[in-house]
C-alpha cells in the first residue's frame, strides 16, 4: 500500500488538510482562498503595529544570532522586497522574489497543515504560508504559524540555494512514505527547518525559522543552557520534540551541503516500491 501523493504542482490543491487542534479562528476579514494565488492583504493599523514590534525586536538580534545566509538575504529583502518595520510585506511580492532566486514559491495556507500535506509541497518547491498575523495581545509569541513566523523565519532561508535544496529533499523523501516514516521526517523538519543550528566560522548560528521568529528562544538556543548535538538524520528523526516550551536539545549542521547529503542518504533507506525523480522543467514527479 502506497499512500496517495501529489505528482504535479496542481495536485497540491488537494494538500490543504489542517491539523484540527490548531485550526485558527479564521479571520473573516482575510478569507483564505486556496485557488486564487496570493491575494494582497490590507493589514490594519494594529496588525502593522504588531509587525513593527516583532520586526524591531528580532532585527536587533539577527546580526549576532542568525547565520550568514540569512543575513545576506535579509539585506536583499529590505532593499527590494518591502521588508521594513512600517509595513507587512505582501506574500505575492515575496513569492516572486523567491521564485527568482531558488524557484521556491509561496501558496496561501489557512493554518497548520498536516505534516504529510505540508512536506509534500516542499517536494515541488512550494511553501504553504499563512497570511494572517498573531494576536496583538502577545506580539512575541504565537502558538501557530503566522506571517511574522513565515516572513521573518522561513522566507530568508528559502532564498538560499543550498537550503532550498535541503528543504526540497525532505519533501521528496515524504512522497509515498508510510505514516511512521512521515512522523520521522516531521521530526527532521522540526530539528532543522524549524529549530536548526549550524556551524559558521568556529561559532554556532541559527537557521531554523522557529528560532529566527522567536526572540526568547533564539537567545536561549545559542546560550549554554540547552544541549547541542551534531545533526545526524538517523538519531534526529527519532528524537522526541514538543511545541509547548523551548527545546532542551538542538541539532547542529556542519553546513547545508553536508546536511543535504546526509538527508539524501537517509531518504534512500526509506522503503518504497519505486523510486522518484523530480523533473524541474515540468515541476512534476516521475516514477521510475
Ligand atoms: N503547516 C503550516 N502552515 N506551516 C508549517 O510550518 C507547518 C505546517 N509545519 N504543518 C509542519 C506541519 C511541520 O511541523 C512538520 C512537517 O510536521
Ligand atoms: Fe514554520
Amino acid at each position: 500500500f502506497v499512500p496517495w501523493f501529489p505528482k504535479k504542482i496542481r495536485d497540491l490543491d488537494k494538500c490543504h488538510h489542517l491539523i484540527a487542534k490548531y485550526e485558527p479562528d479564521l479571520d473573516h476579514d482575510h478569507p483564505v482562498s486556496l485557488r486564487d494565488p496570493l491575494p494582497r492583504v490590507e493589514y490594519t493599523v494594529q496588525e502593522t503595529a504588531t509587525w513593527r514590534e516583532v520586526y524591531r525586536k528580532l532585527n536587533s538580534l539577527y546580526p549576532t544570532h542568525a547565520c550568514k545566509q540569512y543575513l545576506d538575504v535579509f539585506q536583499q529583502l529590505e532593499k527590494c522586497c518591502g521588508y521594513q518595520e512600517d509595513s507587512i510585506p505582501q506574500l505575492q511580492d515575496v513569492s516572486r522574489f523567491l521564485k527568482e532566486r531558488t524557484g521556491f514559491q509561496l501558496r496561501p495556507a489557512a493554518g497548520l497543515l498536516s505534516p504529510r500535506d505540508f512536506l509534500a509541497s516542499l517536494a515541488f518547491r512550494v511553501f504553504q504560508s499563512t497570511q494572517y498575523i498573531r494576536h496583538s495581545s502577545s506580539p512575541m509569541h504565537s502558538p501557530e504559524p503566522d506571517c511574522c513566523h513565515e516572513l521573518l523565519g522561513h522566507v530568508p532561508m528559502l532564498a538560499d540555494k543550498e537550503f532550498a535544496q535541503f528543504s526540497q529533499a525532505i519533501g521528496l523523501a515524504s512522497l509515498g512514505s508510510s505514516d511512521v516514516e512521515i512522523e520521522k521526517l516531521a521530526a527532521l523538519y522540526w530539528f532543522t527547518i524549524e529549530f536548526g543550528l549550524c556551524k559558521q566560522n568556529g561559532s554556532i548560528k541559527a537557521y531554523g525559522a522557529g528560532l529566527l521568529s522567536s526572540y526568547g528562544e533564539l537567545v536561549y538556543a545559542l546560550s549554554n543552557t540547552p544541549e547541542h548535538k551534531p545533526f545526524d538524520p538517523e538519531l534526529t528523526a527519532v528524537h522526541p520534540y514538543q511545541d509547548q516550551t523551548f527545546q532542551p536539545v538542538y541539532f547542529v549542521a556542519e553546513n547545508f551541503e553536508d546536511a543535504t547529503a546526509k538527508l539524501q542518504k537517509y531518504a534512500l533507506k526509506i522503503k518504497k516500491p519505486f523510486s522518484l525523480h523530480y523533473d524541474p522543467f515540468t515541476c512534476s514527479i516521475e516514477i521510475l
